[in-house]
Parts: structure tokens; C-alpha cells; sequence
């Protein structure tokens, strides 16, 4: 079966817990071409905010997939193609390596198997919320990535691997070396993406690069100039 991301070049991810820019709705952002929105955020995520974004985008037609940060915050709803769970490999903390997931499914029993797909995290940005809560190692170069991400597909089958410098514009060589290092699995980027060339350098590289902030901080303009980069690259 093919992946549902074998085709994507381009995700927005969407944070219930920030706001939109004046005038911008979810529907607008779901128009913008991008290849599939991903509903997740590190801080501040409930049931209810997940859910309120989740059942705003599910009224258009783009493949939407929940990210839940923890089991606490899962929402079930027909609109939703799937979830996308991170696992973060250079985690200080084996709770979000395996613990969260454990606690997951020894709350919820049998999970939809078939709709329930794996990320790879990397987590390379020491001052963001995701690398505080992880406790995540950061202190990377190159070939630890590289490394990483290797371990990822070859030792943890993992179909996914996931670059995420969220919030600041990462290293394109690390990029590049994780890049390369992979056969078959998908890398995904994320981090700092803001206009066409940033979206263009990483696209370069990464299968498929992800766009957050800039949603919130910018809106539509902005983020169609990424799409259009994602599929020039
Ligand atoms: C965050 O990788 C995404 O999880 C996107 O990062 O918000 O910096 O675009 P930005």
C-alpha cells in the first residue's frame, strides 16, 4: 500500500492553542495547496481546542491528520484520514520515545492500526517548547543526524523521519545529511520555513517540508508562496 505522504511535498501544521491572523480563517488555509494539514502543537493542547481546529478543517477538502502531543489530547472524528505520532529519538526522556505511547494504547486498547502513522523526531532546536518538554539532546552535528535517522529506518522501521527545528530555520548541511543517510523512509522537515526561497532550500532536500508559524504569524499570501516552492523543488 502506498504511503498517504508517497505524493506530498508540503504540510501545514496547525497549533489550536495560537490564533490566526485577523481576517484569515481555517477554511482559507486549507486552500492554500498544501498537500495535507497536521492539527498538533507542544503546549497548551486540550481536547477541545484540538477538536474545534480539527472539525473547522474537516468541512474541506484537504487530508487532515491529528499530531497529538500526549494520549490525553486524541480526538476522534470522521473528518480526520489519520494521526501522526511522534516518537523523538534524541529524547532525554524515555516518556516520549515509548511512555506516551504505552499509556495510550494500554488506555485505549486497539487503535485504528491502519490510519495510525509513526514520525521519526530529530528535535535539533534547543529553545523550543518540543526540545524543553523532551528534554531533548540538541547538541547534533551532522553525522549524529545523519546517524539518527539511519537508526530510525534501518533498526525502528520507521517510515517517517522528521527534522524538526520548530521554530528557527535549521542547518541545511544537517538536513542534507539526514537526506542522504535515508533509502526508502520519507524525511519531513520543519523549522523556520517563512517565504519561496527558505521553503526552496529545505524542499531541495526534504520530501516534504512543514509549515507552522508562519500560518499564524502571516497567513494566506505567505503560506501559498511555500506550496508553490515545496512543488518547484
Ligand atoms: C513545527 O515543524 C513545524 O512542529 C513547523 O515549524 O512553526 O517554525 O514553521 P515552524
Amino acid at each position: 500500500m502506498t504511503a498517504p505522504w508517497a505524493d506530498w511535498n508540503h504540510i501545514l501544521k496547525l497549533d489550536p492553542d495560537k490564533d490566526l491572523p485577523e481576517g484569515v480563517t481555517y477554511g482559507d488555509l486549507c486552500a492554500t495547496g498544501t498537500d495535507a494539514i497536521e492539527v498538533g502543537g507542544t503546549m497548551g493542547m486540550t481536547e477541545e481546542n484540538m477538536t474545534a481546529v480539527i472539525e473547522a478543517c474537516a468541512e474541506h477538502d484537504v487530508p487532515l491528520y491529528q499530531e497529538p502531543s500526549n494520549p490525553s489530547v486524541v480526538v476522534e472524528n470522521d473528518g480526520l484520514e489519520g494521526y501522526l505520532i511522534p516518537t523523538v529519538f534524541n529524547a532525554g526522556s524515555p516518556f516520549w520515545i515509548t511512555g506516551a505511547h504505552k499509556e495510550w494504547v494500554r488506555l485505549e486498547g486497539d487503535l485504528e492500526w491502519d490510519r495510525t502513522y509513526m514520525e521519526a523526531y530529530i528535535v535539533m532546536n534547543p529553545e523550543a517548547d518540543v526540545a524543553t518538554l523532551t528534554e531533548a539532546d540538541c547538541d547534533l552535528a551532522a553525522d549524529d543526524v545523519a546517524a539518527y535517522a539511519t537508526i530510525a529506518e534501518q533498526m525502528f522501521g520507521q517510515e517517517i523521519v522528521y527534522v524538526e527545528y520548530s521554530g528557527t530555520y535549521g542547518e541545511e548541511s544537517v538536513v542534507e545529511a539526514a537526506a542522504e543517510s535515508l533509502k526508502e523512509s520519507a524525511l519531513f522537515y520543519g523549522g523556520g520555513i517563512h517565504d519561496y526561497d527558505s521553503a526552496h532550500r529545505m524542499a531541495t532536500h526534504a520530501d516534504v517540508i512543514v509549515v507552522g508559524n508562519l500560518a499564524h504569524d502571516e497567513g494566506v499570501d505567505a503560506v501559498r508562496e511555500t506550496v508553490k516552492a515545496a512543488n518547484d523543488a
